[in-house]
């Protein structure tokens, strides 16, 4: 990288993000850019790939566990609080069971997507009217803080699907985990979706898509800089490239140039030089087996009550408990 000294105090944070992100001698990016409008489509087309396991691996825990979910709460009136909601569908096929096995409970999905919250709230709306629904537009933590410490009084479920968790690495997940046992009570419940360690190949054939959906999602994060922060990236310089390290668990996407790039951004006034094959990295979906994801329950200071699992096994939705101590 070569460039000359800019202030970072009037950038936006994304601004900053990928000016500290590129001055690295690694150069990386944060994932959590991938999701502007493009993104969010193009993720969308790699839920659909049959190769993206993930999604379906989820929905049909999500669609066989809503029994064993209730026996955990035991009759008592919930909120069942979804961080990082989407378009809820999976969610959905929960609430449908729920309520047919007449559980007494809100739905409260969080998001930064305001246009997807939208969405939820009319299908909720015109699938179950009486049923209790807020959402609440922000970043996990923003919209815990709004909903204020569990009282205790009622039951809190929270829900933190699609292997969001595995876009952290182990020592940030168990960070973020226990700041989410902050807002909750003994006895509340926390459900995570964890993508499992697996055959290596069926985890790199997710991430490499052949119709090249994932290619793309990786590739917009140039596009955005290029429209956003008024960026010079050639993005069909660039070369989509997945790891998985099946010791560690971590798969990994990096962005791989084909020849020397000098990129301009002009909002940060700045010139990147990267060399032919120097690795931007842009993502980590760490992969997880079900000892180390108790080991995780532990640390952040909750039992792990069960896995639910796909017939496969390729995915858990964990239940953790806070103890009463
Ligand atoms: C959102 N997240 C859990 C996805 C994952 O599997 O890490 C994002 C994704 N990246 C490439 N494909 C999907």
């Amino acid at each position: 990288m070569t460039g000359s000294a800019t202030t970072s105090t009037t950038l936006s944070p994304f601004a900053r993000d990928v000016l500290s992100g590129l001055s690295q001698s690694n150069p990386q990016l944060n994932s959590k850019w991938f999701y502007d409008e493009r993104g969010n489509v193009l993720f969308q087309q790699i839920m659909q790939c049959p190769e993206y396991y993930l999604t379906d691996a989820e929905a049909e825990i999500y669609r066989n566990s809503a029994s064993e979910l209730l026996e955990e709460i035991q009759g008592a009136t919930f909120d069942m609080i979804e961080l990082g909601a989407g378009d809820g569908s999976k969610t959905q096929l929960l609430i449908e069971r729920f309520l047919a096995a007449g559980a007494r409970f809100a739905y409260r999905p969080i998001d930064l997507n305001a246009a997807a919250l939208s969405e939820v709230r009319e299908i909720i709306g015109l699938r179950w009217p009486a049923l209790e629904f807020q959402a609440i537009q922000g970043d996990y933590f923003e919209a815990l803080d709004r909903l204020g410490r569990s009282s205790g009084s009622r039951r809190r479920l929270v829900l933190f699907p699609g292997a969001n968790i595995g876009n952290f690495s182990p020592g940030e997940a168990t960070a973020i985990l226990q700041r989410i046992r902050g807002f909750l009570a003994p006895g509340d419940l926390l459900l995570t979706g964890f993508d499992l360690k697996k055959d290596p190949a069926v985890i790199l054939a997710a991430y490499n898509d052949p119709a090249g959906h994932t290619a793309a999602f990786n590739l917009n994060l140039l596009h955005r800089i290029n429209r956003e922060l008024g960026g010079n990236f050639q993005p069909d310089n660039w070369r989509h490239w997945e790891t998985y390290d099946p010791a560690s668990g971590a798969a990994r996407s990096y962005l791989l140039p084909t020849k020397k790039q000098e990129v301009t951004i002009t909002a940060l006034e700045q010139t990147f030089t990267f060399r032919a094959w120097q690795a931007i990295s842009v993502e980590i979906s760490q992969k997880y087996s079900l000892r180390e994801i108790e080991g995780m329950a532990d640390a952040s200071g909750y039992e792990c009550v069960r896995h639910l699992q796909d017939r496969r096994g390729y995915f858990s939705d964990s239940l953790w408990r806070v103890p009463s101590r």
